[in-house]
C-alpha cells in the first residue's frame, strides 16, 4: 500500500470515458500525462476482455514511460495479468482483503462507497484510498446512487483516516467547493472526454 501519507495521485483523478477506440484511448491518456496528470483509471463496461488486454497494455507503456500510474475499474484479474499498478473495486466487486492478497503490498486498490455506512465498513479494509459519490448528479453511470447530501460528504471527510476521492458530476463550476471540503482528488469522466487537456485546466484552475 502506497498512498497511505503521500497520496499519488494528483488533485484531478481522470476516469477513461466508455467506447474510445484505442488510439482515441491513447490521445486521452497523452493529453492527460501531458498535463502533469500522475494517475489515470482505465474503465471500461462492455468489449472483450482481449480488447481490455490490449486497451491496458497499450496505456501501461505509455504511463510508464512517463512515470504516472494506471488504476484499473473493477478488475483485479486483469490487473495481476497485465501489470497495472491497482485497481479501483465497486461495492460489488472482489473484497479487497482477497484483492490485497492477490495484489501484494504494493498494489494501489481503492474502494467506491455510497454512503456512511458503507464507509465505515471499508475503514478496516487494506485500501489506499476510498472514493465517495455522486457528489453531484452523473449522467455517466447506469443506476447512478443518490447523491451523497454534503453533511454525509462532511462526516466522512472529517472520519477518514484514507484520502478520499469525490466523483459523480464533477464539473469547474463545483470542484472548488469539494477541495476545499478536504477531498484529495476529484475523479472525472465526462469533463474530460471531448478536450482532455483543456478540461484538466479549467478544472485546475478551480483548485483553492
Ligand atoms: N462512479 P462523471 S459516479 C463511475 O458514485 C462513477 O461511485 C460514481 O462520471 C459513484 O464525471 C460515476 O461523468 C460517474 O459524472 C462519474
Amino acid at each position: 500500500m502506497v498512498i497511505r501519507g503521500e497520496a499519488p495521485f494528483s488533485a484531478i483523478y481522470p476516469i477513461s470515458p466508455e467506447g474510445l477506440e484505442r488510439e482515441a484511448l491513447l490521445a486521452w491518456a497523452r493529453a492527460l500525462v501531458g498535463e502533469g496528470c500522475r494517475l489515470l483509471q482505465y474503465r471500461r463496461k462492455t468489449g472483450s476482455d482481449r480488447e481490455r488486454f490490449a486497451d491496458v497494455t497499450a496505456l501501461l507503456g505509455l504511463c510508464r514511460s512517463r512515470g504516472a500510474k494506471l488504476i484499473l475499474d473493477d478488475r483485479v484479474d486483469l490487473c495481476l495479468v497485465a501489470g497495472a499498478d491497482g485497481v479501483h473495486l465497486g461495492q460489488e466487486d472482489l473484497p479487497a482483503a482477497e484483492a490485497r492478497t492477490l495484489l501484494g503490498p504494493g498494489a494501489i486498490i481503492g474502494l467506491s462507497t455510497h454512503n456512511l455506512d458503507q464507509f465505515r465498513q471499508a475503514l478496516p479494509l487494506p485500501l489506499d484510498y476510498l472514493a465517495l459519490g455522486p457528489v453531484q448528479p452523473t449522467a455517466t453511470k447506469d443506476h447512478p446512487d443518490p447523491v451523497v447530501p454534503i453533511e454525509v460528504q462532511e462526516a466522512v471527510l472529517k472520519e477518514s483516516p484514507l484520502p478520499v476521492v469525490g466523483i459523480g458530476g464533477i464539473l469547474p463550476e463545483n470542484a472548488g467547493p469539494l477541495w476545499k471540503r478536504g477531498f484529495a482528488s476529484l475523479a472525472v469522466i465526462s469533463f474530460l472526454s471531448s478536450d482532455p487537456a483543456a478540461g484538466w485546466r479549467a478544472l485546475l484552475s478551480e483548485r483553492p
